[in-house]
């Protein structure tokens, strides 16, 4: 299944992931066939350095990697081109789409919800395409996300579009989560844990046929919120060219709780479009994407603001290759995200209060990475990589006749920069059949910097006085956060494997949480990707939060990994310098308050326990095979220097998924066990949650390349409340607002159909 690995060596979530098993295996068998050639490695280093040096100085992105890609060119060994066709670059031919995302992609359109099954993995509620992952108890931005290895980042005061929300979820081929202590390699700017999605991989035509053609089509409904959409892939391809289409189609109403009362701004529509253009040569691949996204609304009813417009386009350049040294990963990428938010169509009959009040957004993602394993002394791995990531933001609202919003535009974040420099050295090392080790150390220097700011009005002094004072101190700042891994692997038999890793994180700040200025209530209201309706004012004095965690795993499980397996894993985390917040101001209304909360260093610790497993009930009989599945993850959190519990911490939750499999059909029943919020952060006025179960049942028949899925979510309709929700804005905003502030509701029953099929 592709989903719930945190195992960095044995499992096959991603690509990094099967990299890192099958790499051994390689080694081994390939004792005498490793060149070691010192000259080589020692002209791949100075070239890191060069290209590191290049950034720094010139900031010119392009040259270093047109250098590398010039210089690498070199013949294959018939080594390197077995290795090529293990490691899944190039993907197999007409490969079926997995089967546990097309069941969770009939039942939700949001990519994120691909990993609700994930134990230490939550969702914090967003919009309905745009909900963001929480990672053992570290949300949002403290996770780093890579699409297709494009690092990419939310481009809105109120995170409306995270990462994860420009990839359609029919578009994923493989997403996993690597979380707590994750290898150097993989990614650096998270204390949380890291996240890759890729999108459908090239195919080409295999031998004997001269071309290939394929694709698929696809359509859902979901029965609550009247969701439907569609989505078709086609594929052309010779030997060594390959070309794809890929477009879909997602479209919501708002959904209804338990109780059959709607939840407003639980909308959405969006669009996507993608072609894919790739070369193969014998060992290499090289793959162009591009595509374009268009969300024309999507409602946020835990915020004062929607998403009215998004649009996204992004070009994307991989190039991978094996050589006689070693093997060569590069990434070149462009995002240009323009995104609107205002008042949206639920929220625009509460006029009185909601007025129109546009704000802007123009985010641009631009980066490149490179990456190289070069194996060396039989058993070891050297990789070497430098990575560049650039974020310029834009942040304005313009300015509103006839209201206070008058007469300039505000600007919130004015040609805001964010530029991270990464280098790293990782040495992954198999001492005996038993004991692995790796151990990587890798720097970022990361650059932010923004212009000065203004309010709506140059004379009010509720804009000039923080306006001033912001525009009177420097913005540059320059962080040098240096990230260490250290994991050791003990496998003593074919039935168990246990492993100690310990990881120093570092992540800035983003250029909200030090660069957002306005101190009254309405504006730092527009400051929040928290959902819970207080107000935030950035830092400049933040400093990036440390994070140390200690993590030990063990793995038991039959030699095959077919009968049974239960993995444990408990978890410790110290952040030094854990962004956090003090009040600095409040918001009373009749019978609430709100608070206005500045970003401030706080420390944090965080500790907990994943457990997951399954067990082979039954096989090959008559009812077919039958399979047990089930999580359960433990997280707790708390503020070491306010002494209250961390928000969004996750309570006590679990899943069982009972699945039978027989002459084409899976049929499943799943259980969604989530207990009751009692801990939150009063700071925050976080609202707690009552315990729930959620039932869920699910058949799936294929004939041959038709699949058609039926299912219902939440059988018993069950009301309850969300813990990562937040609150309901909009129903406060209904009040006038005299009422209280409640949590947000979940979706009641859905019954939900989907039909694939592939040609
Ligand atoms: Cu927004």
């Amino acid at each position: 299944m592709h989903g719930a690995r945190l195992d960095i060596f044995t499992e096959g979530v991603n690509n990094q992931l099967v990299v890192y098993g099958k790499a051994f295996t390689r080694y081994a068998q390939m004792k005498d066939g490793i060149p070691t050639d010192v000259q080589l490695l020692n002209s791949i280093l100075q070239l890191f350095i060069y290209s590191y040096n290049m950034n720094m100085q010139s900031k010119n992105i392009i040259k270093p990697f047109v250098f590398l890609l010039l210089t690498s060119a070199k013949p294959l060994s018939a080594y390197s081109q077995e290795a090529i066709s293990q490691e899944t670059v190039v993907t197999a031919p007409g490969k079926k789409a997995d089967e546990s995302l097309v069941s969770k992609r009939v039942k939700s359109s949001d990519t994120a919800s691909l990993l609700s099954e994930v134990p230490g993995v939550a969702l914090a509620t967003g919009g309905g395409v745009s909900s963001l992952p929480v990672v053992r108890g570290l949300a949002d931005d403290r996770v780093q996300v890579y699409v297709d290895g494009m690092c990419l980042t939310s481009a809105c005061a109120n995170h409306m579009n995270p990462p994860l929300s420009y990839i359609a979820s029919a578009s994923v081929s493989s997403i996993g989560v690597k979380a707590g202590v994750t290898p150097v390699s993989s990614g650096g700017d998270n204390i949380g844990g890291i996240i890759s999605v890729t999108s459908d991989q090239p195919v080409f035509a295999g031998f004997g046929e001269s071309l290939k053609e394929s694709g698929s089509v696809s359509t859902y409904y979901r029965s609550n919120n009247n969701s439907s959409g569609a989505a078709f892939t086609g594929i052309i391809a010779g030997r060594n060219v390959s070309f794809g289409v890929t477009g879909s189609t997602d479209h919501a109403n708002d959904y209804k709780d338990g109780h059959g009362n709607t939840v407003t701004s639980t909308y959405y529509e969006s669009r996507n479009f993608g072609a894919t253009l790739a070369l193969k040569g014998d060992s290499s691949l090289l793959t162009l994407k591009a595509g374009h996204q268009l969300i024309p609304g999507q409602g946020f009813v835990n915020q004062w603001m929607d998403m009215v417009e998004n649009k996204a386009s992004f070009i994307n350049l991989r190039y991978k290759s094996d050589f006689s040294w070693g093997k060569l990963d590069a990434t070149a990428y462009w995002q240009n995200t323009w995104h609107k938010m205002n008042s949206g169509e639920d929220k625009v009959v509460l006029v009185s209060l909601m007025p129109d009040m546009p704000m802007e957004t123009r985010g641009i993602d631009l980066g490149y990475s490179l990456k190289t394993e070069l194996p060396f002394a039989e058993k070891n791995i050297l990789r070497l990589g430098n990575e560049f990531h650039r974020f310029t933001l834009d942040d304005k609202w313009p300015p509103v006749a006839g209201t206070g919003m008058w007469p300039e535009t505000f600007l919130n974040i004015n040609n805001g920069n964010r530029d991270r420099y990464s280098v790293f050295a990782e040495w992954e090392s198999k001492w005996n059949k038993e004991v692995t080790t790796v151990f990587g150390v890798r720097n970022e220097q990361v650059r932010m910097d923004t212009g000065d700011v203004a309010g709506y009005s140059r004379t009010s002094t509720t804009y000039t006085i923080p306006a001033n004072l912001f525009n009177s101190q420097p913005h540059s700042r320059n962080d040098s956060n240096w990230n260490i891994t250290a994991l050791t692997r003990f496998e003593p038999s074919s039935n168990g494997s246990y492993e100690v890793g310990y990881a120093r994180k570092t992540r800035s700040p983003n250029l909200y949480e030090r660069y957002a200025w306005a101190t009254n209530w309405m504006c730092s209201g527009m400051v929040n990707w928290f959902g819970d309706g207080n107000g935030y004012v950035g830092n400049l004095n933040l400093r990036p939060e440390v994070a140390h965690t200690l993590s030990i795993s063990a793995d038991w499980h039959d030699s095959l990994r077919k009968n049974w397996e239960l993995k444990v894993t408990p978890y410790y985390t110290r952040i030094n310098d854990y962004i956090g917040v003090t009040k600095v101001g409040e918001k009373i209304y009749t019978s609430e308050t709100l608070n206005i909360l500045k970003f401030a260093n706080h420390d944090a610790r965080i500790y907990g326990l994943d457990i997951s497993g399954k067990l082979s009930l039954w096989k090959n009989s008559a009812p077919g095979s039958g399979q047990l599945r089930g999580n359960l993850g433990y997280v707790s959190g708390k503020d070491l220097n306010t002494g209250s519990t961390l928000y969004h911490i996750m309570p006590l939750n679990g899943y069982l998924i009972l699945e039978q499999s027989i002459a084409g059909w899976i049929n499943a029943v799943e259980l969604k066990i989530i207990g009751g919020k009692s801990e939150t952060d009063p700071l925050r006025f976080e609202p707690t949650t009552d315990a729930y179960t959620l039932l869920n049942l699910r058949t799936a028949y294929q004939w041959k390349n038709l699949r058609v899925d039926l299912g219902v979510t939440n059988l018993f309709d069950k009301y309850y409340n969300l813990p990562l929700g937040g609150i309901n804005y909009d129903n406060f905003l209904h009040t006038k607002p005299n009422g209280n502030i409640q949590p947000l509701a979940g979706p009641g029953r859905s019954f939900t159909v989907g039909v694939t099929q592939t040609f």
